[in-house]
Formats: structure tokens, sequence, C-alpha cells
């Protein structure tokens, strides 16, 4: 581990992964050990949470987050960057738990943070990163969201939805948690908007992403819909800007 960066948390979120979770945090574990997890469980009806528990007390460095009951992806994260910034870390960590982003990929994320990026995401669409064993149905929505993403905030990113991502606690900080009311994928969007808005640095790490195996998908209609009308509105809320900034 980079000593510049400091503490390392990841968080982890899970609703129904209890056949992901040894796995995933015996990787996390093998491919960075000085850093820490937190599994952000929303009462998961598989057990997930009674599975992390059982890890935790095994472990020090794995912690668990019970929260009262499925409210999304984005309400998961932000309570886990508050219980990370806290309890005082320095950089904050997403990764999903079903194995689609790979711990062995992570260090490389952080070297773009101690490279000087304030956001690193592991990311699909630049060169040499790649998706493994999606349906063309499923690549074709991703591939066709980020376009829209792009076309609708102007973003100079390739893979705005990914969800493996190392954050410094300061990008956090500085952009603000409080009012974040995306709940679904959309908050990947949200904060990768918020962190450029900000003026801060993103470095976009090429990975590879392998779908799951175990457990199924939670992506649904609700959750499209919700990215599609959010990032409708942020675009239409940033276009002053992008005018002032087309006339220069
Ligand atoms: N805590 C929590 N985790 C969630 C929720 N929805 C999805 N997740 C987790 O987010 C990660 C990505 O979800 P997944 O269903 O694999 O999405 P996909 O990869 O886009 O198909 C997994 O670790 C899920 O368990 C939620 O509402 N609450
Ligand atoms: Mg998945």
């Amino acid at each position: 581990m980079e000593p510049t960066l400091g503490r390392v948390l990841i968080v982890v979120p899970t609703y129904n992964e209890r056949g992901n979770l040894p796995m995933i945090t015996g990787r996390l574990r093998a491919a960075l050990p000085e850093a820490d997890i937190l599994i952000a469980d929303d009462n998961s009806p598989d057990g997930t949470g009674e599975a992390a528990d059982a890890i935790a007390a095994e472990d020090p460095q794995v912690h668990v987050l019970h929260r009262p009951g499925k409210q999304g992806l984005g309400a998961a994260y932000i309570a886990g960057f508050r219980w990370g910034l806290s309890h005082g870390y320095d950089v904050l960590v997403q990764i999903d738990a079903d194995g689609s982003h790979q711990p062995e990929e992570l260090p490389r994320l952080l070297e773009a943070l101690s490279q000087g990026a304030d956001l690193a995401i592991g990311s699909r669409y630049v060169v040499g990163g790649e998706v493994v064993n999606w349906p063309w149905s499923r690549e074709f929505l991703s591939r066709g969201g980020n376009i829209y993403t792009r076309i609708m905030l102007g973003l100079p990113i390739r893979d705005a939805t990914a969800g493996f991502r190392a954050y410094r606690a300061a990008t956090l900080e500085k952009i603000g948690l409080d009012d974040v009311q995306s709940q679904g994928y959309c908050f990947q969007v949200d904060l990768t908007l918020r962190t450029i808005r900000n003026g801060l640095r993103v470095r976009e790490v090429p990975i590879t992403f392998v779908e799951r195996t175990v457990g199924a998908s939670k992506m649904n209609r609700a959750i499209m819909a919700e990215a599609l009308w959010r990032i409708a509105a942020w675009g239409v809320t940033g276009l002053p800007a992008r005018f002032r900034r087309n006339r220069h």
C-alpha cells in the first residue's frame, strides 16, 4: 500500500449476497491486507447480515453496518461513507459483493489516487477495459446508458456508471453527501458529476468486469427509470455552465 494514501476502507453493499460474502471478503483481505472492510447490508432476507457478523467476529478488520431494509445502493453507500469519514479513513473504496469487480485490480485504482487523482474509476470502456460474460442485452444497456450520460452531461468519462471506485476522503467532503438523493445505480453518475463540477481530478483505470456466477442481479426497471430522469434533470441544470464554457 502507498504510505501516502493513509487508511483505506472498502465499503461493500449487500442485498442477498450470502453466497458471495466469504469469496469477496477473502479476496479483499488477501489483495489488500492493510485495508478495512465495511459490509453495508440492507437487512437481506437470505441472512447476509448474520453471515457478515460471523466474519466480523473472526476478523477485527471487517465491520458490518446493519440497515433496516432495502433502501437502494446509493443510500447504502452514503451510510457507509459517513461511517468511514467519521472513523477517520483517508480513502473510501466502492466494490460490488458479487465478484464482478476483482479485488486483485484494486491496487491499480489506489495507485491512480497516489499519482494525484481525487477519484479513480475502474472502467470497462477505456482501452484495456472489458466485460466478461454479460449477455449482449445487458452490455447494450450499460454502453447505451453511458452514451446517454455523456450526451446529457457532457462528462469526459467513458464509464460514469461504474461501481468500482476509490475516493479520497477529501473528495467526498468537498462534494458533500448531505443532499445526494440518488437511490439506485445513478448514484455513481451523481458522484462523478459532483466530483467534476467541483474541479477535482478523475482518472479511469481499465478493469475487467466479470458477471456474477452466484446470486441474482438487483437491477430493475425502477432503477433504470430513476437514472434516466435524474440524469436528464442534471443535464438541464448544468446547461448554463456548458454554454458559458463553449462561448470561450
Ligand atoms: N445494501 C444494498 N446493496 C445493494 C442494493 N442493491 C444492490 N446492492 C448491492 O450492490 C452490488 C451491485 O448489485 P448487482 O445486483 O450485482 O448489480 P449489477 O451488477 O448491476 O447487476 C451488489 O453487491 C448488491 O448486493 C440495495 O438496495 N442495498
Ligand atoms: Mg453485479
